[in-house]
């Protein structure tokens, strides 16, 4: 008989699963599981900030294409990492948080970190949560847990462990530790295909949304043989940036640029994979062409477009099955393709039009984009902050995939520098840029700490225009000028970073950010860099958005 605290099962239980590295902010009620990580070699990165352990471990999901793991403490650690398991649970990011909970012999009586039901709390926004009720349940419940977050559909999952469970002594030579394995989703019906590929040989002008769905079942390949034996030109969510290389010449754009296409440009059939309908796929709720629609999902088919066909499967099965049974014969598209070609490039000059015709005196937010996209080519992009990321993506291009990251239809402000950790985490070899209003960068400024404790040479710029500048034009459309909390001061975020022991510094021009960068990459140190932009006006980008309600002067 060897006796333990069923906390310290929970390590284990993680490690047979795979799991090695786990973000947390300590607390009496998870100390067992923290300190199973240090003994058993789990890479264990504490941050300053719960939200950001949740966003790092989003991070490190999206960068593995596997499951994020995030510990926090009972009550107020548990409400600190909300919007996370939010933002996980409306990305569909495979993530395991973990909470400690009040024990369940005093769970009503007021006792430290307690007082509601965090289950309940976590239901609504979780594919799975539970509480673990029985000490020698821990691994058999983690390891279910894990399966059920990495499974298609994938999703955020949270488990609570009860303080006195954690404390419970359970004989470890009675327990056998089980391993996840997951389900990437069902393959497609070929009757289903067959349909698809004849509408698709009808269409006049088809079209890919590449979702990024295929990137997380690691399609990109099957992606680029079938958009190159049928011809098909494709446009792909943030996400899915680099599934097709953007200098591929089949590559059209994002789907917020197919959003901006006159209707008469606009393709007459999509095929759809693994998309979800809604924010990511802009001005589709009035689309008059067809649809095919691919997911793993059966609550997404139909959701905001009923599709002419719709394909419960994953993208990746759909893809092969699609380029097998087509026997690679299509009609040809050239001359639609080259038409389209030229039509996105008009979208495309907008954001340059923009940024050539305003007479602020600070660097325009898409000049500096473009500056940044080319600075940092081979690197992995985080962003945060709303028109900074709105610019950012209309000039953002990447060639490999899971090198674009960012908040997606959640739209929460303040999820970067988490972001960029998990990513730093998983990808330690990659350089990571950071790119951020300076808005969002206020919500886990003391991040840029965690940065420095553990080494991750993150380069973070902070696209300074001293407002929480989305908010600018949608608060006075009309041009009054009355801000209501929207100005912030003058912070040089680069002072911070190097208040915690990592570099900064500032830049005034576009030449400036770009030799700064370069800089930061070389000295393998994190770095804040505090660029002073101007406001720049309205992304064209964030005009195509739908934003569910209407918008006066806006959209
Ligand atoms: C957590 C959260 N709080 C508030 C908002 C509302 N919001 C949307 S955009 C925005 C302004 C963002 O400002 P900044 O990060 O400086 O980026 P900028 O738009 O200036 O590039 C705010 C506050 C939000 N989306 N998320």
């Amino acid at each position: 008989m060897s006796n333990v605290s069923a906390g310290e099962l929970v390590a284990p239980t993680l490690a047979k699963s795979g799991v090695d590295c786990v973000f947390a902010l300590n607390g009496g009620h998870i100390q067992s599981i923290l300190e199973g990580c240090l003994d058993l070699g789990i890479r264990l990165i504490d941050v300053r900030h719960e939200a950001a352990a949740g966003h790092a471990a989003e991070g490190y999901a999206k960068a593995t294409r596997g499951l994020g793991v995030a510990v926090v403490t009972a009550g107020p650690g548990f409400t600190n990492v909300l919007t996370s398991l939010a933002n996980a649970f409306v990305d569909r990011t495979p993530v395991l948080y973990i909470a400690g909970g009040s024990p369940l012999s005093a769970a009503d009586k007021n006792v430290l970190q307690s007082g509601f039901d965090q289950v309940a709390v976590a239901k609504p926004i979780a594919k799975w949560a539970h509480r673990i009720a029985a000490p020698t349940d821990i691994p058999r419940l983690i390891t279910y847990a894990i399966r059920v977050a990495t499974s298609a559909p994938t999703g955020p999952v949270f488990l609570e462990i009860p303080w006195d469970l954690m404390l419970a002594q359970v004989d470890k030579d009675q327990i056998v530790i089980p391993h996840a394995a997951h389900d990437s989703g069902c393959p497609p019906v070929p009757a289903k295909i067959d349909a698809a590929l004849a509408l698709l040989r009808g269409a006049s002008a088809p079209a890919v949304i590449a979702g990024v769905e295929v990137y997380r079942s690691g399609a990109w390949s099957e992606l680029r043989t079938f958009a190159e034996s049928s011809g098909i030109p494709v446009f792909t969510e943030y996400e899915a940036l680099g599934t097709l290389p953007c200098d591929h010449p089949l590559w059209m754009g994002t789907n917020f640029q197919l959003a901006r296409l006159k209707p008469k440009h606009k393709p007459d059939v999509v095929l759809a994979l693994g998309a979800r309908f809604g924010w990511n796929t802009p001005r589709f709720e009035t689309f008059s062409g067809k649809i095919i629609h691919v997911d793993s999902d059966p609550l997404e088919i139909g959701r905001v477009n009923m599709p002419t066909i719709g394909i419960v499967a994953n993208p990746k099965g759909t893809l092969q099955l699609l380029q097998e049974r087509s026997g690679a014969r299509f009609p040809d598209w050239s001359a639609w393709t080259a038409q389209l070609r030229e039509a996105v490039g008009m979208v495309r000059s907008e954001a340059a039009a923009a940024a050539a015709s305003s007479g602020e005196s600070h660097p325009h937010p898409f000049a500096a984009a473009e500056a940044l996209n080319e600075a940092a080519t081979d690197a992995v992009i985080v962003a945060d902050g709303a028109f900074t990321k709105h610019w950012l993506e209309d000039a953002v291009r990447r060639n490999r995939p899971g090198c674009y990251f960012s908040h997606g239809s959640f739209g929460a402000m303040g999820i970067g520098f988490g972001l960029a950790m998990g990513v730093k985490a998983a990808r330690p070899d990659e350089p990571v840029l950071c790119v951020t209003g300076d808005g969002a960068a206020g919500f886990t400024l003391a991040e840029l700490d965690t940065m420095v404790r553990h080494k991750m040479p993150i380069v973070v710029v902070v696209m300074n225009n001293h407002s929480w500048g989305a908010i600018d034009p949608v608060q006075h459309p009309e041009g009054s000028n009355r801000p209501a909390g929207i100005r912030l001061g003058q912070a040089r975020y680069d002072d911070i970073a190097k208040a915690f022991g990592g570099r900064g510094s500032h830049a005034k021009t576009v030449e400036e950010m770009k030799a700064a960068i370069k800089e930061a990459f070389a000295s393998k140190q994190p770095t804040c860099i505090n660029v002073e932009v101007g406001m720049g006006g309205l992304p064209p980008a964030f005009k195509a958005a739908t934003l569910g309600i209407s918008m006066a002067g806006l959209t």
